[in-house]
């Protein structure tokens, strides 16, 4: 991990933000919510031509480095490294969601190098009262498949609280998995376990999502980002 580097924009309330003010390199920023200054890695990079970046990441897995098979209140507040791999928290990507309209982008990357994204012009997140129910709608395939529609409307579950459809429990528990937005359970949960290398595509608790590879294969890295609709 390199040196993180700070840059307090107290007026910006998301990467959006901070592009609009002129800073256009990816990075650690900080971003202004109801509770004082709350760091955000930015992903400034263009994904195509006629579009700038300015992506909000909301959660990172890359290396394995951070556990993710945290309790309740961790995925509340959030928890990891904002230069490296972290879960923005639930509290805040609501209250994101609460103010403006947002789209959702998922990149992926195997371990052989092969990449994909999955778009979702629309997401949110309701309130703790909501179980922070997921919002996710107008799918468009950068090669990856929808593996995330399964779970739309889902309220968040972790270990220590079952709100998912699984009537054997709680998907988190179940698979030692973080938590996520499960139904009964998953089609991909980016906080699974990760595996530093190749599998055979069935094991249920490695970093996956589904329908790219139509199998349960180890992902080396997914991101969640979301950006304003301007
Ligand atoms: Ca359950």
């Amino acid at each position: 991990m390199g040196t993180e580097v700070v840059k307090v924009e107290c007026f910006a309330t998301d990467c959006s933000d901070i592009f609009s003010s002129g800073k256009t390199d990816s990075g650690v920023y900080a971003v202004s919510s109801v509770n004082g200054p709350v760091q955000v890695y930015c992903d400034m990079v263009p994904s195509g031509q006629n579009e700038k970046g300015h992506w909000t990441v909301i959660l990172r897995r890359m290396d394995g480095e951070v556990n993710f098979f945290r309790p309740w209140d961790s995925y509340k507040q959030g928890f990891g490294n904002k230069d490296g791999e972290y879960w923005l928290g639930l509290e805040f990507i609501h209250l994101l969601t609460l103010r403006n309209q947002y789209q959702l982008k998922v990149d992926l990357e195997d371990f052989d190098g092969a990449k994909a994204y999955a778009l979702y012009e629309s997401f949110s997140v309701g309130s703790e009262a909501t179980g922070y129910k997921l919002h996710v709608s107008g799918f468009v395939d950068g090669g990856a498949g929808d593996s995330l529609s399964y779970q739309h409307g889902m309220k968040f579950t972790t270990f220590d609280k079952d709100q998912d459809l699984w009537e054997g429990g709680s998907c988190a528990s179940k698979w030692s998995m973080g938590g996520f937005w499960y139904n009964n359970c998953d089609h991909t949960n980016p906080t699974g376990l990760y595996y530093w290398g190749k599998d055979d595509g069935t094991l249920v608790t490695t970093v996956n999502w589904y329908y790219w590879k139509n199998a349960r294969k180890s992902l080396k890295s997914i991101t969640m980002k979301i950006r304003r609709v301007m």
